[in-house]
């Protein structure tokens, strides 16, 4: 498989890509189905997220058997056939470890419940009173973290739904599982993995309240998560293979940790301290426009630090957990084809390895839902009411959910201006946006300046230039309230990256006149005595001989 460096990872969320069977679920058989559109895009690696044995409180974030296909997706035999089929196309199969957590459903916790103390040590049991939670720790997902078990008069961790709980990766036992999982798929030919919210598997060794915030400053890259990635990787041999992890609230310094070779821990890391800068006051439920400033200051940031420490970033603004960034950081109206190419661009030129969400390459939008009905996500309806026991109305909360709710990134792949964007054949288990009509892959294969043909070329042009994937980085016009630009260099050529994140015209410095133009999101290239002239949400990228 392709070197991570030079590599496009593709991210399918199965129960909204492609439902082969007409049940309104997506599934595995439907993923095989469009692998040669995978393969026409270019990517390396498909990441796809958790089908495994799953009651589906979290769409399947809730593994009750981590070596068992749920039969909503399909079988064992889907699975095998589709690490064959993608290998054929040169695509590697990147499996998604959700190791922070179990179901309550898995055999592990019901054995648990039944009372067998070598299980309970599986996860993170206290005793105590009804009333008296071991500590007063907030849930991601809105309310208490521990939930109370009358029979066994205990409390156990979970730091999302009550119904995942929390893992004990103190407990040898749970490591060895853990890599006994690894093997498993590794001898099935998976050639890579993301681990869920990795960085929150080891928690403190004292149970405090915390005074002055939710409790993630006590299990966040907690105390021993580097030894325990590091007995991961070296323990399964996963080195060889592509890794990722996701880290939540994490630091810069530890993520130059988890992603320099020399540690041996993963390949690259997902950070999302770029994807807070419309959070007010860092709150995920309260509106406030990006800050584009703070967004280029870490974004810069991150890149130069990783840079100069030998760290590797997964650069992205997709996934199934955000909003869609045409929406979020675009205009996905008058300007929604120029800022579309113009976000990739932004991103796909950078140092590190790009990551697109299904339906990104298309330019798909956020769900125009007006009601709560319309809504799936656990996380969503826990909040639609906790924003109203918090004093908002039923208006302002589902405002905000068409901002933030998770369920943006889960509406189904639009493939065609079909009935049920040719998703399925049944109606979808949630509903797709009006503009399928106009917003699919079929539409945007016939159209040259489609977003889908830009992104081809983006994800082409990693695979031409070395400069991409090797080269260095560094920025310029942080200052600038309306330009994102950066240059790579490598050897004796550099290329220059202009975005322009607004609907303004910009007119910025004189240009080197041995520049060439090797992409642009406007059909012509427009620039008059010297100036570089940006119209409202242009990208260009200019080849020029190595800036000093
Ligand atoms: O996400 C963890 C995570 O950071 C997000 O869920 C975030 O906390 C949430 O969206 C609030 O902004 C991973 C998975 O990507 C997510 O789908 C799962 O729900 C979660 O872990 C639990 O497994």
């Amino acid at each position: 498989m392709a070197d991570y460096k030079t590599s496009t990872v593709y991210q399918i969320y199965p129960k909204s890509f492609c439902d082969s069977n007409g049940d309104g679920l997506g599934d595995l058989r439907g993923v095989i189905q469009k692998l040669d559109y995978i393969r026409e895009l270019g990517v390396d690696y498909i990441w796809l997220t958790p089908f495994f044995v799953s009651p589906q409180n979290d769409n399947g974030y809730d593994v009750a058997d981590y070596r068992a296909v749920d039969p909503r997706y399909g079988t064992m035999t889907d699975v095998e056939n589709l690490i064959v089929e993608a290998e054929k196309r040169g695509i590697g199969l990147m499996f998604d470890m959700v190791f922070n957590h179990t179901s309550t459903e898995h055999e592990w916790f019901q054995r648990a419940l039944r009372g067998e103390s070598k299980y309970q040590d599986y996860y993170i049991f206290k005793e105590g009173k009804p009333d008296m939670p071991p500590t007063n720790w907030v849930s991601k997902f809105g309310g208490n973290a521990w939930e109370y078990v009358p029979h066994l008069k205990k409390w156990y961790l979970h730091l999302f739904d009550k119904t995942q709980a929390d893992l004990n990766w103190e407990n040898p036992q749970v490591r060895e599982e853990m890599k006994d999982i690894i093997r498993f798929w590794k001898q099935k030919g998976v050639k890579g993995f993301r681990f869920d919210v990795v960085n929150l598997i080891s928690k403190p060794a004292v149970w405090e309240d915390d005074l002055d915030g939710d409790g993630r400053k006590f299990y966040t890259d907690g105390p021993h998560i580097h030894e325990y990635l590091k007995e991961l990787t070296a323990d399964t041999g996963i080195a060889e293979l592509i890794t990722v992890g996701e880290m939540s609230s994490t630091s810069l310094e530890n993520c130059i940790r988890y992603s320099n070779p020399a540690e041996k821990e993963l390949s690259m890391t997902f950070s999302f301290h770029h994807l807070k800068v419309d959070y007010k006051n860092g709150e995920k439920w309260e509106l406030q426009n990006a800050d584009f400033l703070k967004l280029k200051e870490i974004l810069s940031r991150w890149q130069l630090e990783m840079q100069a420490a030998g760290g590797w970033n997964a650069v992205f603004w997709c996934n199934h957990d955000q909003p869609r960034v045409v929406s979020r950081f675009g205009d996905d109206e008058k300007y929604w084809k120029q800022s579309a190419k113009m976000l990739a661009t932004s991103i796909h030129l950078l140092r590190g390895t790009p990551y697109i969400y299904q339906g990104e390459e298309l330019g798909m939008t956020n769900a125009p839902y007006t009601d709560i009905s319309q809504y799936r996500d656990v996380e969503s309806l826990n909040y639609y009411a906790i924003m109203q026991e918090n004093g908002k109305s039923a208006s302002e909360a589902m405002n905000i959910l068409h901002e933030r709710s998770r369920d943006n990134s889960r509406t189904p792949m639009q493939w065609s201006a079909a009935p049920n964007a040719g998703f399925s054949e049944h109606t979808p288990w949630i509903e797709i946006p009006a503009n399928s009509s106009y917003i699919n892959v079929e539409t945007e294969r016939r159209e040259e300046d489609s977003i889908l043909n830009y992104y081809q070329k983006l994800i082409a042009l990693r695979k031409q230039e070395r400069i991409i994937s090797e080269g260095s980085i560094s920025f310029s016009h942080l200052d600038h309230p309306d330009v994102f630009a950066y240059q790579r260099t490598l050897d004796r050529q550099s290329l220059l990256v202009f975005n322009n994140w607004s609907a303004n015209t910009i007119v910025l410095d004189p240009l080197p006149s041995d520049r060439e133009k090797i992409l642009g999101n406007y059909p012509d290239d427009r620039q008059t005595d010297g100036k570089l002239t940006l119209r409202p949400y242009e990208s260009i990228v200019y080849r020029v001989s190595a800036m000093n």
